[in-house]
């Protein structure tokens, strides 16, 4: 009799709270592809077959129905600090400006890089770097603007470095003018259907940064973290995908085509017929395609977050951005720990997506929803920090 009670009691509840209507409701029924089939329909259960025929083939479809061809090759790269102070922060950090100038026939394409690195660290330092698509005072060098959205002093208190790069430098965030930075390097791109467009230009102007981290002895290589907010979230997962140098990826609040499933179709978020509708300059021409046609796809977003594995990643969601698909974000997170199985890495996540502000940190895989808007915050850094830790310092 209690029992029945009790049971009545919280169907009243959740009846009240409007769970009966919960989102799932609103999702036709999908099917995923299988990020553990190859194309000619073989199941993969080895980390060999993975890493020779699967993965190679999954980076070959991204590039060809969304982000593009990512060029590997330019004639020169060279490095220029073009400010520095060994005692900025009162004297915790050491701030250096490069530039990061790539050339390519007769072009060149000059990244700025603002980086500050820990001056408690007797040894070379772990390093976040941030792909910025915000304003350029949220990585304000002389730090009289201060911003959680890259809270320097935090992350230097944490005991890591922090970089940071704009976006614009790569390709200018428009769709008119987005030509006007490393595209100019591979004009080829513009003339195909699979070329690079501005968010492919971002994730290999992330990898030339890495090409400076590699001759910087006050970095740790082998500890480099990219960090992406939405469509700078979106550059980060690609960027750590194609590029294994990256030890961890952070992709925050990322959503359509970056962490969020694309074709669970949640109402309330965006879908690729909008995103390609609005940013027509973000990816690649044949993308376009399944602006109808989502199933069509032969990929889906978890083979993205697969292609970092066996690497940590961890992506986030806030309550309140819808837009981004926050169970889309967790349920592709989870279903890409298959690849992560392979490897023999234990997953920490639960069945269901976690509560509000409740991090997932000590597990191969982490992710948190915060409460509130789509933006990133000094919480989300909180938790990369505490992520990191546990990675590499194992606490
Ligand atoms: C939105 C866009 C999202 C996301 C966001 C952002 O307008 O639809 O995909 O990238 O901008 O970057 O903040």
């Amino acid at each position: 009799m209690m029992k029945k009670l009790k049971f009545c009691l919280v169907m009243l509840f959740l009846m009240i709270k409007g769970y009966g209507q919960n989102e799932d409701a609103k999702i036709s029924p999908y099917t995923l592809p299988e990020v553990l089939k190859t194309l000619d329909g073989k199941t993969v259960n080895k980390i060999s077959d993975w890493e020779k025929k699967r993965r190679p083939e999954l980076l070959t479809l991204f590039e060809n129905n969304i982000y593009g061809q990512m060029p590997k090759s330019y004639d020169h790269i060279s490095y220029k600090v073009v400010n520095e102070a060994a005692n900025a922060m009162d004297g915790k950090a050491h701030l250096k400006e490069v530039d990061i100038m790539v050339e390519r026939a007769d072009k060149s394409v000059t990244i700025h890089l603002i980086l500050f690195t820990p001056n408690a660290s007797k040894k070379s330092s772990p390093v976040f770097l941030l792909i910025n698509n915000r304003g350029k005072e949220n990585t304000d060098p002389t730090r009289k603007v201060k911003s959680e959205f890259w809270p320097a002093e935090m992350v230097i208190e944490g005991g890591y470095a922090i970089a940071a790069f704009h976006v614009s430098d790569a390709a200018p965030d428009n769709k008119e003018t987005y030509q006007n930075g490393v595209l100019q390097l591979y004009p080829e791109q513009l003339t195909v259907d699979n070329g690079m467009k501005a968010i492919g230009a971002w994730a290999w102007a992330a990898s030339r940064v890495m090409d400076y981290f590699k001759t910087d002895a006050a970095i740790d290589f082998g500890k480099v973290s990219i960090v992406g907010h939405s469509r700078g979230g979106k550059a980060a997962l690609w960027a750590g995908a194609q590029d294994q140098r990256f030890a961890m990826v952070f992709s925050n609040c990322s959503g359509n085509t970056g962490a969020a499933l694309a074709r669970r179709q949640y109402k309330p978020a965006e879908t690729i017929k909008a995103i390609n509708t609005t940013f027509p300059h973000w990816f690649n021409n044949n993308y376009k395609q399944f602006n109808d046609n989502v199933n069509a796809l032969p990929v889906d977003q978890h083979m993205l977050i697969s292609l970092i594995a066996p690497r940590p990643v961890y992506t986030t969601s806030a309550t309140e951005d819808l837009w981004a698909d926050p169970v889309g974000s967790y349920l592709s997170i989870s279903e890409a720990q298959k690849v992560y199985t392979l490897y023999g890495k234990k997953s920490g996540l639960s069945p269901d997506p976690p509560p509000a502000n409740t991090p997932i940190i000590r597990s191969i895989s982490g992710y948190h929803n915060r409460e509130g808007i789509h933006n990133m915050t000094a919480y989300d850094w909180g938790n990369f920090i505490r992520f990191a830790d546990f990675h590499y310092f194992h606490h």
